[in-house]
C-alpha cells in the first residue's frame, strides 16, 4: 500500500539525509518508539531547516498521519522530506528563474513583468489566457506573485 507513488526512486532519500532525519527526529523521541506528536514534529522539521507555513504544516499532518493517531511515524516522514530534499536541491535554480521574471528586484513578479518575460520567450498567449494563467498563479488574487505563489506553481 506504500508503493503507489510516482517518481519514487528520484523522491528517495540519501543514507545521509536519512541519518539527519533520524536524529533530529530522535530528539523527540527518546524511547525509540518511532513517532512524535505534532508539536514535535514542528520542531524536528525546523530543526532540519524545513519551515513550511502553518497551512503547508497541517497538510503534511494530515497526509503523514492517514489514520488520524496524531502522531508522526519516522518511516511515513522519509517519504515526505524525500519530495522536501528534492525540491530544495533545485532551490538555487529557482531562485535564479524567479529572479529572472522579477526584473526590478523587488521580490514581486507583477503581471507586467510575467507578460513580459514570456513574451521575450516567445509565449504568444492573449490578453485573457495570460489574465486566467496569472489569476491561477496569484494565489491571494492581489495582483502579484510571491515567491510563495512562485514556489506553489513550479514546487
Ligand atoms: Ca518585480
Ligand atoms: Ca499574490
Amino acid at each position: 500500500m506504500d508503493d503507489d507513488e510516482p517518481n519514487k526512486k528520484e523522491l528517495e532519500l540519501t543514507e545521509d539525509e536519512k541519518e539527519e532525519i533520524r536524529t533530529a527526529f530522535a530528539v523527540y523521541d527518546p524511547e525509540n518508539t518511532g513517532e512524535i506528536k505534532y508539536k514535535e514534529f514542528r520542531m524536528v522539521l525546523d530543526s532540519l531547516g524545513v519551515c513550511p507555513t502553518e497551512a503547508d504544516f497541517y497538510q503534511m499532518c494530515d497526509e503523514l498521519d492517514s489514520e488520524g493517531t496524531k502522531r508522526i511515524r519516522l518511516l511515513k516522514l522519509y517519504r515526505l522530506l524525500g519530495r522536501h530534499f528534492r525540491g530544495t536541491k533545485n532551490m538555487e535554480a529557482l531562485k535564479a528563474a524567479f529572479e529572472i521574471f522579477d526584473r526590478d528586484g523587488d521580490k514581486i513578479i507583477s503581471k507586467a513583468e510575467l507578460r513580459s518575460v514570456m513574451a521575450s520567450m516567445g509565449d504568444n498567449t492573449n490578453d485573457k489566457e495570460f489574465d486566467e494563467y496569472f489569476e491561477a498563479i496569484d494565489g491571494d488574487g492581489d495582483g502579484k506573485i510571491t515567491w510563495d505563489e512562485y514556489l506553489r506553481l513550479v514546487g
